[in-house]
């Protein structure tokens, strides 16, 4: 298909501004593993404290590249499924918006304003221009949804005995489920902690901030989490040579992340004071409620991938294994797709851990937890990201991918070096090992009498894994932005590989409409939400100060 010159420049600037700024986020990667190996026994390098570079490395690779690029694949799924580009106006004042958003936001970090990492709980305060960028980001990915919704209704109208395309819904979902659970945090910003940065109120409900936050904060991850499931679904069968096997199982997959990506949040405060036992438990059900998508998912991709090995002549129990394009530089989706996928099952074991009320107190806070989330946000989110991205430029710009050989490896050096890294956090992590702390200066120094020498080959693996995955994301920048200074060689198309359905059921008009669904959220979330924040207005305690990082007492007391 083909598509005007202005809608490329935005999918191309929201695609390469993120992919720009991972240089960053990714060195601020490597260098937590180095403070957290005690290979550095400092509180800042370069200029650059700790707690600084954690921020910058949490928020620019969960936050800024992940919704940048949420915002462009939806844009190119619309376009190609409904042949129609959406509105120009409308997608430029989106970009516009996360743009200054981010470049506000990237300013306070940058300036040490804004060292509070990508939760931002309070009572850590950052600069007035961070919550604000935050806020803007957020605001501009809203814009698209109204202009998308539009185009989708004006489809149905024309096409009512038609199936939504399954891609079409997974964006359309994703993004309510991002509208709905944006809604708190965009209370949280504006309402509690930018009036307390501007030095308007005093102090800040601590409880009612965190609860917000992590109303937004689980449902985030499946906003991370579904575009990479619509290309298992959509692109992958037919990348990997065979057909998607069940096209109903993908719909009730994402109607089920549309009920239970939400009323989950609780289980991040499974060690919160002031929310009580009943609640916990209420949501830590839920949780296992929200695996179930997942488990279809890994059935059906799994059929899919056999099926196609299969076809390519595959004989025996595993013998499809074999038979899968794993090393086709043609096909190079495949080896980003299938090792997010691997991945994914020990992020989602973990996950499941994690999930369980009386297992959490084990890992709570400790290494397992990056150990758990690198395997999902830096698994099959950041790798289906970065290969996507890289197909979309090359297919949309009408360039040859540069240096395709190290193109089609870089998933697999990423996957090794996670999985050493994800291995050495969460034998760590159940080891005692904290997340979040620079263990260099106390217990990964000798000299220090609270030294660990049970962490040191915890922490060396988890550099070693560092190492492995910094050498791979710079051989990705180096793709991508080669990539874009070749001369073009062809025609740019929009154009997306699109699986068949080996069983293509027929349509069942509850999982073609959104109403049903909608409201069954509504009434979960009644019963998930409304009894914690009960719970947190009566409990919560006296408003705290502000707190910086790296210091247990406060900055100023709170006035009365
Ligand atoms: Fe999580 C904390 C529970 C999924 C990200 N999670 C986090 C944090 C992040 C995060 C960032 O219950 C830290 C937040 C912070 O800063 O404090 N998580 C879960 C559960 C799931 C889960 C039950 N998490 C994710 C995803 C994420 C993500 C997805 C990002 C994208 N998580 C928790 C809990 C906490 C938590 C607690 C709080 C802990 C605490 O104490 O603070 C589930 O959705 C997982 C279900 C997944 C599966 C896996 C299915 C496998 C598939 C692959 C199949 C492979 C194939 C290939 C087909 C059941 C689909 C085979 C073919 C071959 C050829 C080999």
């Amino acid at each position: 298909m083909q598509v005007s010159k202005s809608f490329k420049r935005i999918i191309f600037l929201e695609l390469a501004i993120p992919v720009a700024m991972l240089t960053l986020g990714i060195y601020h990667g490597l260098m937590q593993a180095v403070y957290r190996a005690g290979v550095l026994q400092q509180t800042s390098f370069a200029k650059l404290d700790y707690y600084q570079g954690l921020t910058l490395h949490g928020v620019i690779n969960a936050i800024v590249l992940t919704t940048f690029f949420a915002v462009a694949f939806g844009h190119v799924t619309l376009a190609f499924y409904f042949k129609k580009e959406p509105n120009r106006k409308l997608m430029l004042l989106s970009f516009l918006l996360m743009l200054t958003g981010t470049i506000m936001a990237a300013w306070a970090m940058l300036a040490g304003k804004a060292s509070v990492l990508y939760t931002f709980y309070p009572p850590l305060k950052a600069h007035p221009l961070f919550y604000l960028g935050a806020a803007l980001l957020i605001v501009g990915s809203w814009v698209p949804l109204y202009d998308w919704v539009r185009m989708y209704r004006r489809w149905k109208k024309e096409n009512p005995e038609t199936k939504t395309p399954l891609a079409v819904l997974g964006t359309l979902i994703n993004f309510i489920i991002w509208f709905v659970c944006t809604l708190a945090v965009a209370y949280e910003v504006l309402v509690l902690l930018l009036p307390w940065a501007m030095g308007w109120t005093p102090g800040v409900n601590v409880l009612l901030a965190r609860t917000l936050f992590w109303f937004f904060g689980h449902a985030l991850v499946y906003f991370w989490l579904l575009p990479a499931y619509i290309m298992f679904y959509t692109i992958l069968p037919k990348v990997a040579g065979g057909k998607l096997y069940s096209d109903l199982a993908g719909r009730i997959t994402l109607f089920l992340f549309l009920l239970f990506s939400i009323p989950v949040g609780v289980h991040h405060q499974f060690g919160d004071p002031g929310i009580t036992r009943g609640i916990k438990f209420f949501q830590g059900m839920l949780t296992y409620a929200v695996a179930i998508p997942s488990f279809i998912t890994a059935f059906t991709i799994a059929a899919s991938l056999e099926y196609a090995g299969r076809q390519r002549g595959a004989k025996g129990w595993f013998g499809w294994m074999k038979k899968l394009p794993w090393f086709d530089e043609t096909k190079y989706l495949f080896s980003y797709f299938i090792c997010g996928l691997i991945l994914f099952a020990l992020g989602g074991v973990t996950g499941i851990v994690n999930a369980s009320y009386s297992l959490n107190n084990v890992v709570h806070n400790t290494a397992w937890l990056p150990g758990h989330f690198h395997m999902t946000v830096a698994g099959p989110v950041f790798l289906g990201i970065v290969g996507m991205s890289l197909y979309i430029y090359t297919r949309m710009s009408g360039k040859r991918i540069f240096l395709p050989k190290i193109n089609t490896i870089i998933p697999y050096l990423w996957m090794i070096g996670m999985l050493i890294f994800s291995f050495g956090m969460s034998w760590g992590g159940l080891r005692g090992e904290p997340r979040r702390t620079n263990l260099g200066t106390t217990y990964l120094n000798p000299d220090n009498e609270l030294f660990r020498a049970d962490w040191v080959p915890t922490t060396l693996l988890a550099l070693l894994g560092g190492i492995i995955m910094f050498i791979a994301g710079m051989f990705f920048i180096i793709v991508f932005f080669g990539t874009m200074m070749r001369k073009k060689k062809e025609e740019g198309v929009l154009e997306i590989p699109v699986s068949e359905a080996y069983h293509d059921e027929k349509r069942i008009p509850l999982f073609d409409k959104f109403k049903p669904w909608l409201v069954t959220m509504a009434v979960i979330l009644v019963i998930a939400y409304v009894p914690a924040f009960m719970n947190v207005m009566k409990n919560s305690g006296p408003k705290a100060p502000r707190y910086n990082i790296d210091n247990p007492v406060p900055i100023e007391s709170v006035k009365k």
